[in-house]
């Protein structure tokens, strides 16, 4: 394995959702996955976040776990509806509380916190207004911002204002396979505006309140085309325009790309003044990465997207049989850098999921290792990509826990550590031992 810097951050990411449980307790208000979670046929075998792993109640073991693991940063993020049960006024003191235990905890243990304000758990009553659809949803984001910095600002240095704006887009308003459960499809367009300016003016508020390292983490798939015939490169074009540039040309240059391969001649919703606040300037930016894509030319005149997934074949795949592609990873970020001016890297996902059924612990512990493999292939595609230039200051694996894997429940166990949904029993998984080591021999 290449050397990394002695102050290079290696952690792990979680989400409040996907781990927190305790959803009725302390004045937390109802959020967007609640509601989904009870619509039947929404999540996979009915599963919800009620439990999930009970980190509300345990996160001082899991902050020790952390801690026997060596690493020295941790990506988390706060419920919205927890600290402010709908989304507008004044803020629910014990929701708080929970966070400000939390970050002690860390600190305590000498672990840098990465806080994402928004990952996906919008409060119900905004959903309920219009939620990403409306441009109210992002002056209240920025409120919120504002209220959990003046809590927790003098504890937590790193504040992520938002978690996958494309996917909350994509997966949760034009195709319905996540929360809030719309399917407009290129409708969806002015929740990728509203959740855009919600950065900008989150970081406006954040940077007034003396905020000195805001970011923004998107994914990002490096796009491929499934041939060298000019429909397929079009096509490939046209998705990297949707998925990639769509969040990044307004970070880091102010305008949106040229989205009229899908019959959009203007971003619906811009106001004066949006783009200036979108583009201020970040002091991270946030990667999370799990494959590229292959991108072919629609089927058919009138197929209603410009592209189809080709699909990637001949490598190896995760339990979500998503393709392993690690080298992705290296051309990912050197092309980002050679498009934009950014700010230091954070990988702030990275990792795979297990295939069912879980193999559970043994006398042997938790064998993973397609999981060892997939990790260790990546750092060392992320080491390759420092090695090219580009300013990789951290790498956090998705995730600490096998958790709520949202419209796949708890089917898919991404998980360092094993966690028995039953008893909440943890038990690290022979990835968190690799990890730990490696993790100790980069000081
Ligand atoms: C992240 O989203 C989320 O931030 C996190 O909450 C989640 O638990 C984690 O990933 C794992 O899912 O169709 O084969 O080309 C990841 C977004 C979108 C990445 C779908 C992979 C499809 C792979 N993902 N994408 S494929």
């Amino acid at each position: 394995m290449p050397r990394f810097p002695a102050d290079f951050l290696w952690g792990t990411a979680t989400a409040a959702y996907q781990i927190e449980g305790a959803v009725d307790e302390d004045g937390r208000g109802r959020s967007t996955w609640d509601t989904f979670c009870a619509e039947p046929g929404r999540v996979r075998d009915g599963h919800t976040g009620e439990v999930a792993c009970d980190h509300y109640h345990r996160y001082r073991e899991d902050v020790a776990i952390m801690a026997e693991l060596g690493l020295n940063a941790y990506r988390f993020s706060v419920s919205w509806p927890r600290v402010q049960p709908g989304g507008t006024g004044t803020p629910n003191a014990k929701g708080l509380d929970f966070y400000d235990r939390l970050v002690d905890e860390l600190a305590a243990h000498g672990i840098t916190p990465f806080l994402t304000l928004h990952h996906w758990d919008l409060p119900q009553e905004l959903e309920d207004a219009g939620g990403w659809l409306v441009r109210d949803t992002a002056y209240r984001f920025a409120d919120y911002a504002q209220l959990v910095h003046a809590r927790l600002g003098d504890r937590v240095a790193h504040w992520t204002t938002l978690n996958e704006p494309f996917v909350q887009m994509a997966f949760g308003y034009a195709l319905g396979v996540h929360a809030p459960g719309k399917a407009l499809l290129m409708d969806a367009l002015p929740a990728a505006h509203h959740l855009l300016l919600a950065h900008g003016l989150g970081t406006a508020a954040l940077r007034a309140a003396g905020a000195s390292r805001i970011l923004l983490t998107n994914n990002h798939t490096p796009v491929r085309p499934a041939s060298a015939d000019p429909a397929d490169i079009a096509a490939a074009d046209a998705y990297d325009a949707l998925h990639n540039r769509l969040f990044l040309d307004p970070v880091f240059e102010g305008r949106y790309p040229d989205l009229t391969a899908y019959g959009v001649s203007e971003v619906p919703g811009v106001a004066d003044g949006d783009l200036g606040l979108i583009s201020a300037p970040l002091d991270g930016f946030g990667v999370n990465y799990y494959n590229p894509t292959r991108i072919a030319a629609p089927e058919g005149p009138d197929a209603a997207l410009p592209f189809t997934d080709a699909g990637i074949t001949g490598v190896p795949r995760t339990g979500f049989d998503w393709p392993v592609v690690p080298e992705g990873l290296t051309d990912l970020l050197v092309d980002l850098n050679t498009r934009y001016d950014l700010p230091p890297v954070y990988i702030t996902e990275n990792g795979c999921s297990y295939p069912d059924p879980d193999p559970g612990p043994s006398d042997t512990g938790v064998p993973d290792p397609e999981r060892i493999a997939y990790l260790d292939s990546h750092i060392r595609a992320v080491a390759a990509a420092r090695a090219a230039g580009v300013d990789v200051r951290g790498y956090l694996v998705w995730s600490l826990l096998d958790n709520f894997e949202w419209a796949e429940g708890y089917h898919q166990r991404f998980g360092l550590v094993h966690v028995d949904f039953a008893t909440g029993k943890r038990t690290p998984k022979a990835s968190a031992h690799w990890y730990r080591d490696l993790v100790a021999a980069m000081r």
